[in-house]
């Protein structure tokens, strides 16, 4: 069994002590037995070499093992106190990757040995469903100096073993671009608060998403490095784009390109065409919401006390309904938006605006040809940043 071990949930953690501290009392054996819940038994036969660590609360040390095939796990001879047990392992079931993450405190008195259960939370399945595989919002400079965001562009794939159906998605932006606290912040452990929600048109029916398929949503659907119309130092090609983000603001204020246009549920700040900040700061996320869009919508909306324009309405969805979110944040400015169960980091390009990358997801590994990319819901892990784009283009 394969597993690899999300270091980044524990660098702190483990870089508090790596020395064990000589007990100067009776030791004590702690033999914890890891279980999952009921629904992943059969996908998760083996616990083998999930990494457990034992974190001592007053003293700051840290133990660690790895399970059995059983999920036993034994840490022998260690002083009695208050200890904290944390697991983040990614493992390989029978037909899918999981990641398991665990968090239990413990008080190691009571005898000479103590047995704990632990039931471990399944985060995630891998091809749970849709991921953002790229986003590309920097845009680049044209051979005469002037920006050039026309090329942005995001794209969804179907990170899964299955045929799924994108019909029913909806892309959003988060309300914050992050360079300032999130005002929902109070809110943010039960919902997200954005600025543009984006439906898929209902005139191309179902929508199915082969395994290792994409769908690119362009902000234009042209090809940008060749076109006339576009920039010679673009690097984007968005003619077979799936959809793209269209305006009727004014008339002719967005050129209607052959790719059929998402639909705007919400777009509070409406402009001639859909532009995401080229600095960063446009927390994206792909959202489901069960039932009628519209309604829930219309009965959802909020709006910041003391706003000055009574139009400056924004939408509250259950964190419950988002299927993948990632926390792009402005430069280095880190005001997050997204509950870390969405997204426990963030990610941004550093080579800044208008410099022509993107940030991508990480290639997890290759199964008979289909990518599938990393998704722990901590972007610092799951994505690269400042890359060539590659809109359509799974295999790097
Ligand atoms: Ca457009
Ligand atoms: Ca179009
Ligand atoms: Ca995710």
């Amino acid at each position: 069994m394969k597993i690899r071990i999300l270091y980044i949930l524990f660098v702190l953690l483990v870089s508090c002590s790596k020395e064990r501290v000589i007990p100067d009392v009776r030791q004590c054996n702690l033999e914890l037995s890891l279980t999952v819940p009921y629904q992943y038994t059969n996908d998760i036969q083996s616990f083998e070499g999930v990494v457990v660590y034992v974190k001592n609360s007053r003293k700051d040390y840290v133990f660690t093992a790895m399970s059995n095939a059983e999920g036993k796990v034994v840490f022998s001879n260690i002083e009695p106190g208050f200890y904290v047990v944390n697991i983040g392992s990614e493992i390989v079931g029978v037909n899918d990757i999981f990641v398991l993450n665990g968090n239990k405190s413990i008080e190691l008195f009571s005898s000479l040995t103590v047995n704990v259960d632990l039931e471990v939370n399944v985060i995630q399945v891998e091809g749970a469903g849709f991921v953002i595989k790229e986003f590309y919002y920097s845009g680049c400079l044209t051979p005469a100096g002037n920006n050039y965001t026309d090329d942005q562009f995001i794209e969804i794939y179907n990170n899964s073993a299955d045929t799924l159906y994108a019909d029913s998605l909806l892309i959003v932006e988060h309300e914050s671009y992050g360079y300032e606290p999130n005002y929902w912040s109070y809110m943010a452990s039960d919902s997200i608060v954005v600025k543009m929600i984006w439906a898929f048109p209902q005139s191309v029916g179902l929508l199915p998403v082969a395994p290792g398929a994409g769908i690119i949503i362009a902000r234009d659907a042209f090809d940008h490095k060749s076109d006339p119309n576009g920039n010679p130092l673009s690097s984007v090609d968005l003619a077979n784009a799936g959809f793209e983000f269209w305006s009727d603001k004014n008339v002719d204020s967005d050129i209607d390109y052959r790719s059929p246009n998402m639909v705007a549920k919400l777009w509070t700040f409406k402009g001639n065409d859909v532009s995401f900040h080229t600095r960063g700061g446009s927390a994206m996320a792909i959202v489901k919401i069960p039932g009628n869009v519209d309604e829930f919508v219309s009965q959802n909306l909020v709006v910041k006390e003391g706003a000055i324009s009574a139009n400056q309405y924004f939408c509250k969805i259950p964190n419950k309904w988002v299927i993948d979110a990632v926390e792009v944040t402005w430069n280095d400015k880190l005001y997050k938006r997204f509950h870390n169960s969405l997204d426990a980091g963030s990610v941004f390009v550093e080579a800044g605006s208008l410099s022509g990358f993107s940030i991508r997801r990480k290639v997890r590994r290759i199964i008979n040809g289909r990518v599938v990319y990393e998704d722990t819901n901590n972007s610092n892990y799951d994505f690269e940043h400042d890359v060539v784009p590659t809109p359509g283009i799974y295999l790097q």
